[in-house]
């Protein structure tokens, strides 16, 4: 096994498809009362929005609980100690099962939908891992500020012409060019079209196809989504063509400056002299350009809908971005860890809304969770993110409350380990997390800086759901901000930090 490896993914069976083999004690575990015979748990579930149909049942039937659904039963988790107890890496690990098996046929065995005993997961993320690190990140640097200026020079149009805003459309447009563009060194000039980039599209489909397939009993999916599985093989015939081409021109042209592709095409692991295949490659490069944009843009998305919703929260941390940048046009890679207040205003919005809302664990043993639940080797359960980051036992009686202060520094250290986990746990926690904070806390320092946001008064947030999270139909009005005079800008010193033995999982709780 490699060097740098951070933890070992045990060769593991696949897992059981129905609780019921896995967990022996299933009686302790509460279901909905009113039972379908053969459909299961569907009364008052909407196929469109199945992770909001399970906040709903969490509410009503407790930290742990189970849901029938075509026959196959599932269980889901959210209380904080059952959390804790399967962040234990010694017991526990990720799952690949529902949505994100369902992913397959898109993303393979790319770092994201790889079994643990894949050797191809570890390769990958030992061969990727240096291009999420310090230095790496201070290079995408310059690259992210200048789509950013894409997206400022955008909304100055949009409020010159007495527009609102789409604000997921062009937080979309913005997290896509922005990983592209560092990591692949391709532009989609999302910002030059009127509608989305048809990669977008064609993702938006997959993602979407993916979670209807838990809609429906497995055995019938070819025929009852007929026309929609047609759609999405042309979806993903479409994503590999893209990503094909992209490959294509990097080794005709070669040139990345070391960004992600080159990483990809060319490095071989420190170890054992391996290299990506150029299958593995193209799984990965659609990994990273869908993981790398779309939990990020609703992030900024949900952040700027509760700026706008609470003017002082905004002019709090509009105040902090003009102390700590002051009249810096081009804020330094930094200067933008220094904006710990906008950083708790993300914090905050991740808590309510965690854009990849569950994660699955496995049990890589027989054990038993929290002493209380056997669990069979490869038993696993969902763990409800927004649930957890809402459980009033940890986050108080005002959990649903929208506070960034809930974030200051004595508030998270007073909280029990493992009580905010937006970006998954342990060794397949979320390679992207620094790369994902770095960029919006960047853009929402600029955005602040520069507009006045207006909310319409008759918006509702109303969350779609395609696999990931993202406010529906939010628009916002601008103001452009009068030039203020600011204070003078705040040297920041760098800090010189030595570098963990995994770039991103180094300092993982
Ligand atoms: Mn991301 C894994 C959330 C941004 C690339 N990511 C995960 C997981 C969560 C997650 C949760 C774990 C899933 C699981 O256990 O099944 N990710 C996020 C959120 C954001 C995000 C909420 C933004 C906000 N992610 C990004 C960015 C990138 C990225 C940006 C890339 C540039 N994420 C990944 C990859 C994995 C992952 C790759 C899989 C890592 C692994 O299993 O080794």
């Amino acid at each position: 096994m490699a060097e740098t490896t951070t933890a070992t993914p045990t060769a593991l069976p696949k897992g059981f498809r129905d609780a019921e083999q896995g967990w022996p004690h299933l009686d302790r575990i509460p279901h909905p009362p009113r039972r379908v015979p053969l459909l299961g748990d569907v009364l008052g579930a909407d196929r469109r929005t199945p992770l909001q149909d399970s906040l709903r049942f969490a509410r009503q039937l407790g930290p742990i609980f189970r849901r029938k659904a075509f026959g196959k039963e599932f269980v889901f988790v959210w209380g904080a100690d059952l959390v804790a107890d399967m962040a234990d890496e010694s017991r526990f690990a990720k799952h690949v099962g529902l949505g994100v098996a369902n992913l397959r046929p898109v993303a393979g065995d790319g770092l994201f939908t790889a079994y643990n005993h894949e050797p191809n997961w570890q390769l990958a993320h030992d061969v990727l891992a240096p291009g999420f690190s310090r230095e790496a990140m201070a290079g995408y640097h310059p690259m992210m500020l200048s789509v950013a200026e894409r997206l400022t020079d955008h909304w100055d149009r949009e409020l010159a012409a007495g527009r609102a805003v789409d604000v997921p459309g062009d937080m979309t447009k913005l997290t896509l060019e922005t990983i592209s563009r560092t990591g692949f060194g391709h532009d989609f000039g999302s910002f030059e079209r009127d509608r989305p980039h048809p990669f977008v599209t064609s993702m938006v489909g997959t993602l979407s196809y993916a979670q209807r397939l838990n809609s429906v009993p497995s055995p019938l999916a070819p025929l009852l989504l007929r026309t929609a599985t047609r759609r999405n093989e042309a979806d993903i015939a479409y994503l590999n063509r893209t990503v094909d081409d992209m490959v294509r021109a990097r080794r005709k042209n070669g040139g990345g400056d070391g960004d992600l592709l080159d990483r990809m095409l060319d490095t071989t692991h420190p170890d054992t002299g391996e290299r990506l295949s150029p299958e593995n490659v193209r799984r990965q490069v659609i990994t990273f350009l869908v993981a790398g944009h779309e939990t990020t843009s609703g992030s900024l998305s949900f952040a700027l809908h509760y700026l706008a919703r609470h003017p002082e929260i905004a002019a709090r941390a509009r105040a902090e971005v003009d102390q700590v940048w002051g009249d810096t046009r081009t804020p330094g890679y930094a200067q933008v860890a220094k904006l710990r207040y906008v950083r708790r205003v993300l914090d905050e919005s991740l808590r309510l809304w965690p854009t990849a809302p569950a994660y699955a664990r496995e049990a890589t043993q027989d054990t038993e969770l929290t002493g209380v639940h056997p669990m069979r080797r490869g038993a696993w359960a969902l763990i409800l993110t927004p649930m957890l980051h809402r459980d009033p036992e940890v986050w108080g009686a005002d959990a649903e409350e929208f506070d960034p202060d809930r974030f200051d520094a004595k508030a998270v250290r007073s909280r029990a380990p493992h009580t905010f986990k937006p970006f998954g746990t342990g060794a397949r926690a979320c390679i992207g997390r620094q790369f994902a904070l770095h960029e919006a806390t960047l853009v929402l320092g600029l955005l602040l800086r520069r507009y006045e946001l207006r909310p319409d008064p008759a918006y509702r947030l109303r969350v779609t759901e395609r696999l990931t999270l993202m406010p529906e139909g939010l628009r916002l009005h601008l103001n452009r901000r009068t030039a203020t005079a600011a204070p003078a800008p705040v040297t920041v010193p760098e800090e010189v930090r030595s570098e963990p033995r995994c770039p991103v999982h180094g300092t993982d709780d």
